[in-house]
């Protein structure tokens, strides 16, 4: 049996372990995990916590089939074979991190410290394991990682009304009379916003309301399906607004109060009522006023925004559009009212130590910041997008698996397979990423190391502590960040720190108690007063008032630049016109929505999900079928400008005609031709903080 034998902090050889699940999930739920044998078992939603409700997605209750997989990497490897043939032989660690660190001198000697460029993401979203990676990148000089594939369109969005990145109580849902959930799909994708959504609806006979673009698993619950084509969300919001404004259901009073402008928009949106719309939206005209009046009937109205509608390159305004509806209704003011995105704001981590962050005063701080989204570019010389700098020739990479993921696939690929860049991945499994690696490091899971967690879509801080011993010679990011530390000279005190000890002194110093304390709590609920939360202070702009037009150069997001055509995003809410258009070529409009089973590329490789998703597939209308030819289970081939992929037809009749769905993603593997989605989806910058445009492609669509 496995004993691990910290005196401080003991894994548990049987009974319960407390811990948060670590997966880029809003929900970010505190679970209960059945140990023993030194293995964890069952995997339950914690009821105390009052967001998490006891209830957890179906993935995660059967995490030890991931966990205790026989497929995970349990040594370092090197590649032995040609890039990309899967032939690897194992080696030891000092081997590993020996070649890995005399890589990295190698490259920065020839070309300077920001050819090396460590890339990461949110495969685990522990602060201590996820973010540790910036140290080193801080402390030598590395270039710098911009991260913008997931949240940036939808973050500026919401921003740029509120000024802050925070809104009510999300367990204030329960208290709504009309929850909107807009373009996110959470009984897959954030199980818990159904709970709340749902108990509203029991006690007290409020309805749901599910904006999407397909019937997802989410609108099948809805009261009030609203189905719209991708990317017209901003219309959506503007005709609502419209009747809000002309029936009389605008909070004037709220308005003069608490927005900058009500007049000017109301007149802007004089010629843009639900007939407009329809035209844009392909939701008929009556279906939008009775959704309008719905909402200027209830006071008690929740707006649930997700990422899922900003996945285009009009998302930053659709998002900033949809937000304007809680205000011209003056939903903010109630209980149950008002709109949410993320929590992010509330939080006010101090990631000094974390991230290295006061090495940025020095010549860290200059190094260029390189856009995530963009790696194809980047590994394939783009000049601008490596702005100005040297060619990419080293990176380590951690929980993301690029080669999947990124858009723009095919110049993803053709980037790893470069002879002249090293790589090295350190993962959980061999991803598609790793194979493409000349050093794999094997990775340890949530419930093998300590970390301190986040919630996006709630309000609490989590502990998870280390509850089990890895498999074999994992160890965890830290480790590997730390050893490599010693080894490339890099010099911060957050290398000198456990895991516990950085966790211990980012909560001290963020004013969220100690790690004793949260230990024995488990978690932290961490939210504003009603008051701060509904902005019935003012909005967190100079002013107070919330920007119905929005003023993108003051919105507070950090990037190194505006990106994507920014000068000329509209002034006012509005469906702004620079979506991939179906056109004579490419006549569908593709969305790339996630698959309930699996978790972006993760559980793609456990049994049960397999089993559910069984195999990628293309929703189709039935009467597009018939016009292509195709019937039930027909391979065909989808194609954008960029790429193309092989899946099977599936017939669907809840998608608006010339509307396709692939829920995704699966491994390009998984895929005849071993082609995936993503070779299909583009990487120019969404305006105007960067991000991918996943859910904003045209394609064309044959039968194979
Ligand atoms: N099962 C599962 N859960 C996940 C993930 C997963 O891959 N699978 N991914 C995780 C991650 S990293 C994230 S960021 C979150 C994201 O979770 P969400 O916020 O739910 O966002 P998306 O998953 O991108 O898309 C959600 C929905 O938006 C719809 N959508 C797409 N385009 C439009 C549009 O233009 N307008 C409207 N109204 N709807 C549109 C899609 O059809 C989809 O049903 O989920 C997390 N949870
Ligand atoms: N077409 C299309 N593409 C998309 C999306 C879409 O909707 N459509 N969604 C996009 C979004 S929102 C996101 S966030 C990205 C996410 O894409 P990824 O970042 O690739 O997502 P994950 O699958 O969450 O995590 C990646 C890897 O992290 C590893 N990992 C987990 N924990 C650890 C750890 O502690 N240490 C180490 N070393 N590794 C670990 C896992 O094994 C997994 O292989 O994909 C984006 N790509
Ligand atoms: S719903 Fe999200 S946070 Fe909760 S267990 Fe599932 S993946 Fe994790
Ligand atoms: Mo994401």
């Amino acid at each position: 049996m496995n004993q691990h034998i910290d005196p401080k902090h003991p894994a548990v050889a049987a009974g319960t372990g407390y811990s948060a699940c670590p997966h880029d999930c809003p929900s970010t739920c505190a679970l209960e995990i059945d140990i023993s044998g030194g293995r964890i078992g069952r995997v339950r939603g914690s009821r105390a916590n009052s967001y998490t409700a006891g209830v957890i997605c179906a993935k995660v209750a059967r995490y030890a089939e991931r966990a205790n997989h026989p497929d995970r990497l349990t040594q370092p490897l090197r590649r032995t074979g040609p890039k990309g043939s899967g032939s690897f032989v194992p080696i030891s660690w000092d081997e590993a991190l020996d070649e890995i660190a005399g890589r990295f001198r190698d490259a920065e000697r020839r070309y300077g410290p920001e050819t090396v460029w460590p890339y990461f993401y949110a495969g685990t979203m522990g602060l201590v394991m996820r973010d540790g990676i910036n140290r080193l990148t801080h402390a030598k000089g590395y270039s710098r990682f911009f991260s913008s594939i997931c949240v940036n369109p939808a973050w500026s969005g919401f921003l740029a009304g509120p000024g802050r990145l925070a809104g009510p109580d999300p367990r204030e849902m329960a208290k709504s009379d009309l929850v909107v959930i807009w373009g996110t799909n959470p009984v897959s994708t954030q199980v818990n916003v159904m709970t709340h959504a749902v108990r509203a609806r029991k006690e007290r006979g409020a309805k749901i309301v599910v904006v999407d673009v397909y019937r997802s698993p989410t609108m099948e619950q809805a009261d009030v399906p609203v189905l719209i084509r991708p990317g017209t969300d901003g219309a959506l919001a503007c005709a609502i607004m419209h009747v809000l404004f002309r029936d009389g259901f605008a909070d004037r009073a709220y308005l003069a109060e608490f927005a900058d402008d009500s007049a000017g928009l109301e007149s802007h949106l004089q010629d843009r009522g639900p007939q407009w719309a329809q035209a844009i939206t392909g939701m008929p005209a009556d279906e939008i006023e009775k959704l309008a009046q719905l909402i200027g009937r209830t006071p008690k109205t929740f707006i649930r925004a997700g990422y899922g509608f900003t996945r285009s390159r009009n998302g930053a305004v659709n998002m900033h559009a949809v937000t304007c509806i809680a205000t011209v209704a003056g939903s903010w003011r109630h209980e149950g009212g008002g709109a949410f995105h993320t929590n992010g704001a509330i939080f006010g981590w101090n990631k000094r130590m974390i991230e290295g962050l006061d090495l940025l005063t020095g010549p860290a701080g200059a190094a260029r910041q390189l856009d995530q989204s963009r790696i194809g570019e980047i590994l394939d010389g783009d000049e601008e997008a490596l702005a100005g700098g040297p060619p990419v020739t080293a990176m380590l990479i951690q929980n993301t698996n690029p080669v999947s993921i990124a858009p723009d696939q095919e110049r993803v690929r053709r980037g790893f397979a470069r002879e002249d860049l090293f790589v090295a991945v350190h993962e959980q499994f061999m991803t598609e990423t790793a194979q493409m690696a000349d050093i794999v490091l094997p990775a340890t899971m949530f419930t093998e190391h300590d970390d301190l967690y986040q919630g996006g879509g709630n309000q609490y801080v989590l502990l998870g502590p280390k509850l089990v011993d890895p498999p074999g010679e994992c160890r965890s990011n830290h480790e590997v960040i730390t050893a490599l530390a010693d080894r490339l000279g890099a010099e911060h005190p957050g290398f000198a720190m456990s895991p516990r000890e950085l966790v211990d002194w980012t909560l001290r110093n963020s004013g969220r108690g100690t790690l004793d304390e949260l230990e024995e709590r488990r978690f932290i609920d961490v939210q504003p007063d009603f008051e701060t939360a509904h902005y019935l202070k003012g909005f967190a702009w100079p002013d107070g008032r919330f920007r119905l037009r929005p003023q993108w150069n003051k919105v507070p997001f950090k990037a190194p630049a505006k990106f994507g055509p920014h000068q000329a995003m509209p002034e006012w809410p509005d469906h702004w016109d620079v979506i991939e258009e179906a056109n004579e070529e490419y006549p569908f409009r593709l969305v790339t929505a996630p698959a309930r089973s699996f978790l972006n590329s993760s559980f793609t490789e456990t049994p049960g999900s397999q089993a559910r998703e069984k195999r990628p597939e293309l929703m189709i209308h039935p009467e597009d079928a018939v016009g292509l030819g195709l019937a039930e289970g027909d391979l065909v081939e989808l194609a954008s400008a960029r790429g193309a992929t092989l899946l099977h037809a599936r017939l669907f009749d809840g998608l608006r005609r010339g509307v396709v769905v692939a829920e995704s993603i699966w491994p390009n593997r998984a895929h005849e031709g071993g082609k995936g989605i993503n070779s299909l989806t583009g990487s120019d910058p969404v305006a105007p903080f960067g991000g991918a445009a996943l859910h904003d492609n045209r394609v064309r669509i044959a039968r194979a």
